[in-house]
């Protein structure tokens, strides 16, 4: 394979960014070949930007743009955080829908697009990441670009139907089959674009990923991102794990611990997530005194009010959670809105019981995957996994629930807390050996491969 081209919203410039799964499988790729990776340099200035940044490290060059304050309103928190965002995830109801907005996000999409194309040499291949760049297909195209772009989609993508209340569905969509490979987290992200193709245009399904459309051939297949898993179960035996381990088992004495980490966003269902847990206090009563939540979910795009509503909400039903069960000598549910050092949460994650990840929609969630790592194999925990998370194609040895029915949650909190150590763990080992075999490299090995043969 020759150079890679790498473009995301934020990139990997600082070397302490590279700790996160995707920013290693991209950089390690871009080590491997040679290359470039493009996004925004994180910086906002008044109206005028100025000469992107570029700069090299390790081999690898960087180019970075700032964004303006009109940029990165319109196109980063109201376009794709106010309508993709929500809409992907089956929101429409907090969809903001604004063609102005649509227009900057297009020009961003464009504008970058003008950095990357005359730096682009015979042999290249081009990776486009996530839903900040539906467009960048189209413009690279334009720009004279024949060569094979990937894309690959971290979110879900919507059932064709929920994708149609989008008012620019037709133009994001032309755009989209403007890369050669389309990468979805999962089945039905996939199943649900190509319906949507064959529902609105004259569109055939080849079979074999392949889809003839638009006089075109692309191919669109489902590529589950998965971790550094043997990097995970290392950093889950390290000595901060352990100290994180052993500050919160002080404060447990001995209960058992249900944990939740998620980034505090609506699609994670933290409020569904919290009334089942009030209804296991209620109906499952032995629970009570020996059972301790903690949810960690530090503030995410808190410019966004869906997000500071989101806030609020928690903390009335945290509030009223412990109001109604807390004791003097026991907090039913712990409410952490901060972030962790990752082996910090690893440590958690290997002493957690039970770990919830119950998402109202999600591309993947790859705490499900890390806390499967995390496990003490003589003493694993149960993972209660939502159906709507990616992840659930993979992981159906977890206890598999409907986040929306939180009677049936906190009923199954109820059983993974009493499952006997057998069970837990022959339904751990499939789910480790599922996790360690569909690893990071394993998915960017996969995505890249059909890149590279790709014949279009
Ligand atoms: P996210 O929506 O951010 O990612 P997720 O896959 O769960 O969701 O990744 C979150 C990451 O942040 C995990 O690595 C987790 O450890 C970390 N994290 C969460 N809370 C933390 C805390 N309190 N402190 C420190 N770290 C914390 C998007 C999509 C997902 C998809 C990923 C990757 O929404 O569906 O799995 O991209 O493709």
């Amino acid at each position: 394979m020759g150079r890679l081209i790498a473009i995301s919203n934020r990139t990997a410039a600082d070397a302490s960014a590279r700790a996160g799964g995707l920013a290693v499988a991209v950089w390690e790729s871009l080590r491997s070949t040679g290359g470039i990776w493009f996004g925004w340099s994180g910086n906002i200035v008044e109206d005028e930007v100025g000469e992107p940044q570029v700069f090299s490290d390790e081999g690898v060059e960087f180019v970075t743009t700032d964004f303006t304050e009109a940029e990165h309103d319109g196109f980063y928190l109201q376009y794709a955080n106010r309508v993709i965002w929500p809409v992907f995830h089956y929101r429409v109801d907090l969809a903001h829908f604004s063609s102005k907005d649509f227009d900057v996000y297009a020009d961003v999409n464009e504008r970058i697009a003008e950095l990357v194309a005359p730096r682009l040499k015979e042999g290249d291949s081009v990776w486009v990441h996530d839903y900040h760049f539906l467009l960048m297909g189209d413009f690279l195209r334009r720009s004279g670009w024949t060569g094979p772009i990937g894309f690959f989609l971290h979110i879900p993508f919507p059932s064709p139907e929920v994708f149609r209340a989008l008012p620019e569905h037709e133009r994001i969509a032309r755009a989209m089959c403007e890369f050669s490979v389309l990468g979805f987290q999962s089945k039905t992200d996939r199943s649900n674009f190509v319906r949507y193709l064959l529902e609105n245009y004259d569109a055939v399904d080849e079979g074999e990923g392949w889809i003839g459309v638009f006089g075109r051939r692309i191919r669109a297949n489902a590529y589950p991102i998965g971790i550094d898993a043997k990097g995970f179960a290392e950093a889950a035996t390290s000595p901060r794990a352990g100290t994180a381990a052993t500050r919160i088992g002080r404060f447990l004495g001995g209960r058992n611990l249900v944990l939740g980490v998620d980034r505090m966003d609506y699609s994670k269902g933290l409020p569904q997530r919290f009334e089942a847990v009030g209804k296991l206090f209620d109906h499952f009563p032995s629970t009570r005194g020996r059972v301790s939540v903690t949810q960690i979910a530090p503030p995410s795009r808190s410019k966004v009010e869906e997000y500071r509503d989101l806030r609020t909400q928690l903390d009335g039903l945290a509030g009223r959670i412990n109001g109604d069960y807390g004791d003097l000598d026991w907090i039913p549910l712990r409410y952490l809105a901060r972030s962790y050092d990752r082996r910090e949460l690893a440590g958690l994650y290997r002493i957690a019981r039970v770990c919830l990840v119950t998402p109202l929609r999600d591309g993947m969630n790859l705490v499900a995957k890390e806390f499967v790592m995390a496990q003490d194999p003589d003493d694993p925990g149960v993972l209660v996994l939502s159906e709507f998370a990616g992840a659930a194609e993979q992981l159906t040895d977890a206890l598999i629930v409907n986040p929306h029915d939180t009677y049936k949650v906190a009923e199954t909190i109820y059983h993974a807390l009493e499952m006997t150590l057998e069970e837990r763990q022959a339904r751990w080992e499939k789910l480790r050996d599922i996790v360690m075999a569909q690893d990071i490299e394993w998915w960017r090995h996969k995505f890249l491969d059909d890149l590279s043969t790709d014949l279009t």
